[in-house]
């Protein structure tokens, strides 16, 4: 029987992912605007500043049910204000969609929100599994000083809900408070 070697690889430290079909999406400073709670020091900041960068494997078409991505999200450590480096964060489209979050490398927080607009928060360390329920709005912050680093599994119909995010905002933030992660809610 003929084998085939699998076409994606992936490090399991780093969790860089190499191979062909992989999406790149970079975030530095300059493409959010509105995202953290202190702008006028992001603005402040180089606009060319790496703040997140996606790997994304997607190996059927958008919306395809059944279908299964992976992706891999490097943060790299820094703060705007006293707001640590965090992804956009999003509900999925189709709203019951579920994922999973696995940490690689690095420290941070996976920073949950309900329906309801109830926050929690997760600590990600090397190794940790985060079930990430429907209907709820996730969003990784880097709380350490080295890159962090996770892998994302999701459905290929869950999509991207960011209108809410950017509409509304998450109901609490995580800021460093006297030099730890601390879940504030917004005033
Ligand atoms: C994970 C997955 C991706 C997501 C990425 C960055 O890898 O959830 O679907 O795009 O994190 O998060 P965001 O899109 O909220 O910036
Ligand atoms: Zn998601």
């Amino acid at each position: 029987m003929e084998t085939h070697a699998p076409s994606l690889h992936m490090s399991l430290s780093t969790g860089f992912l190499s191979g062909s079909g992989i999406e790149e999406v970079s975030r530095k400073i300059a493409d959010l605007p509105g995202l953290f709670a202190d702008e006028p020091a992001r603005a402040r900041m180089a606009p060319d500043t790496l703040v997140y960068r996606v790997q994304a494997f997607q190996p059927v078409p958008d919306g395809t049910p059944g279908g299964l991505y992976w992706g891999t999200t490097v943060i790299q450590p820094g703060q705007v204000g006293d707001e640590y480096f965090m992804t956009k964060g999003h509900f999925h489209k189709l709203a019951d969609r579920s994922e999973y979050y696995i940490a690689a490398s690095g420290e941070g927080a996976l920073i949950l929100m309900d329906t309801e607009r109830r926050a929690r928060w997760e600590p990600m360390t090397p190794g940790s599994v985060h079930y990430i329920p429907g209907h709820t709005a996730h969003r990784v912050a880097n709380t350490g000083r080295e890159p962090l680093s996770f892998f994302a599994c999701w459905p290929a119909d869950a999509g991207h809900d960011y209108d809410t995010i950017a509409r509304h905002g998450f109901s609490a933030r995580l800021l460093c408070v006297d030099g730890r992660p601390a879940l504030v809610e917004e005033k």
